[in-house]
């Protein structure tokens, strides 16, 4: 019997209410499809196939390097974070898989968390080391570096927490090890900047050397933050490079954030890819710098791009295409819940849009440089509503038609600061 946190007759009650609406949508969207020689249905099947794994830390509220705003009801350890999770799953019917990190999701029986998961109909996606952070009780301090660090006793403290995260991955179901160094320096000349990563290519494929034969190693790189001269894995350059000398089935992941402003990402994801190197994707938006607010709530004609790029690599994946998508924002005024609902429609939205581009038209355009015709063909797929088509696949799959108004409707959250512990108060980065 699967767990469901949030009535099913609610969800039905609410989607009857908007079905006909719904239906009126979907027909109109789908005639004026049709005359582009676009079927609604095979569109709408590859929105039902299309999932984005959510992060375990994204279901509690983040914070900056300032402070952080506790939400009544927010979770607490993992088991809640699944029961958040689930909820979201439940009614949005994209995210299906929660990606851990060890040690704040550390339990005692991860058979059983496997299970208490499965129940919610939830897997596991990619496992996170921390190696960002110092533990109560461990030997070796990161502050100054930890798989790049000078301390020989230090980098084997981190090789063997990726190892050991890696051993946790196996027990619940996950194939993937994604690995993000804070490393890097403050000052310049504090560090040697070549032997440097000379150090973190040695611990690193020592990480690599532990990787079960069915597993992929994603190197996860960011420009800046907590080091704020030069990072060790700074950018797509350091990432590649380092997965190229690491091995086959070492990778790189691509975080929307981690990069100068104004950086053209969606090519970045062209070339990862034509390098056989895309493991994976984490969305969030931004302003500034990495932000990690709501995917799609600054830039969404950016993520529209990086799906257009995604969509041609899956139609043509050379020596392989399949990539980890993931959640990966800052959750510091909203509900979590509603965040990553939001999120997830909006990346189900580009996805649905870049499928929409007339592709051999495009092609011809690109091929014969007309540069107008090109332009108004991307843009003629990011111009279309593709609502009806998200809520179409959510309405069939046991998904909530009008999801924010659902789990409003159900006192969820209010229901959860009652039985919950309270989060403390401080400062919380994520
Ligand atoms: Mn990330």
């Amino acid at each position: 019997m699967q767990n469901t946190p949030i009535s099913p007759d609610l969800i039905e009650d609410s989607n009857a209410a908007n079905a006909a609406a719904l239906e009126d949508d979907y027909a109109s969207l789908g005639r004026r499809l049709e005359r582009l020689g676009i079927s609604i249905d095979s569109v709408k099947e590859k929105a039902r196939g299309w999932s984005v794994a959510v992060p375990s830390w994204g279901a509690g509220r983040g914070g900056t390097r300032f402070a952080k705003f506790p939400l009544a009801g927010e979770p607490t350890n993992i088991h809640e974070k699944l029961e958040d999770c689930a909820v979201i799953h439940q009614l949005g019917r994209t995210t299906p898989r929660v990606s851990p990190h060890f040690p704040w999701d550390c339990v005692e029986d991860y058979a059983a968390l496997r299970e208490e998961a499965e129940r919610y109909g939830l897997g596991f996606d990619a496992v996170n080391s921390n190696t960002f952070q110092d533990q109560p009780g461990q030997a070796q301090t990161y502050a100054t570096g930890s798989l790049s660090s000078t301390v020989e006793a230090t980098r084997q403290q981190a090789v063997e927490h990726n190892i050991a995260c890696i051993e946790i991955g196996q027990k619940i179901g996950s194939e993937r090890l994604t690995v993000w160094v804070g490393d890097g320096t403050n000052f310049p000349g504090q560090q040697d900047l070549g032997r440097s990563l000379d150090r973190y290519l040695d611990a690193a494929a020592q990480v690599y050397a532990a990787l079960p034969d069915d597993w992929l190693m994603m190197l996860e790189h960011k420009m800046f933050e907590p080091a704020f001269y030069s990072s060790v894995i700074s950018d797509w350059g350091s990432s590649l490079m380092a997965a190229q000398e690491l091995g086959e089935r070492c990778k790189c992941l691509v975080d929307l954030g981690h990069h100068a402003p104004n950086v053209n990402i969606e090519q970045i994801v062209a070339r990862l890819h034509r390098a056989g190197k895309l493991g994976g994707f984490h969305f969030n938006d931004s302003k500034y710098g990495d932000d990690d607010l709501d995917s799609g709530s600054i830039d969404p004609h950016q993520l529209f791009l990086v799906f257009n790029e995604l969509v041609e690599a899956e139609l043509n994946p050379g020596g392989g295409f399949d990539p980890a998508y993931m959640i990966d924002q800052s959750h510091n005024v909203t509900d979590p819940i509603e965040s990553m609902l939001s999120s997830a429609e909006a990346i189900a939205g580009c996805y649905v849009r870049a499928l929409l581009v007339d592709r051999d038209a495009l092609h011809h355009a690109q091929d014969s440089n007309d540069v107008m015709l090109a332009f108004r063909t991307l843009r003629a797929a990011f111009e279309t509503d593709v609502s009806p088509i998200l809520a179409k696949a959510r309405e069939e799959t046991g998904g909530a038609i009008d999801w924010l108004k659902v789990y409003r409707s159900s006192k969820y959250r209010e229901r959860k600061a009652q039985e919950r512990n309270a989060v403390g108060l401080g400062a919380g980065i994520v």
